[in-house]
C-alpha cells in the first residue's frame, strides 16, 4: 500500500512538473511576443519614410541634354496632319535641368502671319517665392521675348512667321528669391490649327 501511495505521489509530482514546464513554455511564447517588438523594428522601415526626406533629392529634374539645336520634341503642324500637341516634362532650380526646348514648324505656304496658341500649365514644388516659369518662342534660333506664355496664365495666342522654324524654350524667367530648390512639373500645349 505504501509503495502504491508513493507512486501516486510521484505521478502527481511529475504531472505538476510537466505543468510547470508547460507554463514556462507558455512564458517563452510570450517572449515571442517580445519578438513582435522586432516588428516594431519594422517601424524602422517606416524610417524609410525618411526616404521621403529623400524627396528633397527628387526636387532635381534630371538633365535631358536638350538644347535649341537638339529639342526634346519636334512637330510639324498642318491642317491635314498634326494640328496640335502637348509635351510634359520637369525643370528645376537651382540644381538640375533648368530649361527645356520644344520645336514646331508650320508649312511655309500657309498664312505668313501664323497664329499659334500656347498654354503652359505648371505645378511648383514650393511656394513660388518669386519663381516664374515661362515659355518664349525662338524663330530660326533668335528669341522673340514678345512671343511668350507664362505658367498658369491661360492660353496665349501668338503670331509667328511660318517661313521660320519655331523653338519654345521653357525656363525660369524669374528665380525663387530664397533660392529654395524648386521643381516644376509642366505641360505645354501647342495648338497650330483648331
Ligand atoms: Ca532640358
Amino acid at each position: 500500500m505504501k509503495t502504491r501511495n508513493l507512486i501516486i505521489i510521484l505521478a502527481a509530482a511529475f504531472s505538476l512538473m510537466m505543468l510547470g514546464c508547460a507554463d514556462e513554455n507558455g512564458g517563452t511564447g510570450g517572449m515571442a511576443g517580445t519578438g513582435g517588438m522586432a516588428g516594431t523594428g519594422g517601424m524602422a522601415g517606416a524610417g524609410g519614410t525618411a526616404g521621403a526626406g529623400g524627396m528633397a533629392g527628387n526636387l532635381i529634374a534630371p538633365l535631358d541634354n536638350d538644347s535649341l539645336q537638339n529639342p526634346a520634341v519636334s512637330e510639324f503642324l498642318s491642317i491635314t496632319g498634326t494640328r496640335d500637341f502637348a509635351y510634359t516634362d520637369q525643370i528645376s532650380y537651382p540644381m538640375g535641368d533648368t530649361e527645356d526646348f520644344v520645336e514646331f514648324e508650320f508649312p511655309n505656304n500657309s498664312n505668313p502671319a501664323q497664329q499659334v496658341m500656347i498654354t503652359l500649365d505648371c505645378t511648383f514644388s514650393e511656394a513660388q517665392n518669386g519663381a516664374i516659369v515661362s515659355a518664349t518662342v525662338w524663330e530660326d534660333g533668335v528669341e522673340d521675348i514678345g512671343l511668350r506664355a507664362d505658367c498658369n496664365d491661360g492660353e496665349q495666342t501668338l503670331t509667328v512667321d511660318n517661313t521660320k522654324v519655331q523653338t519654345v524654350r521653357i525656363y525660369f524667367s524669374g528665380t525663387p528669391t530664397d533660392d529654395e530648390q524648386t521643381l516644376v512639373d509642366y505641360t505645354i500645349t501647342i495648338v497650330g490649327f483648331q
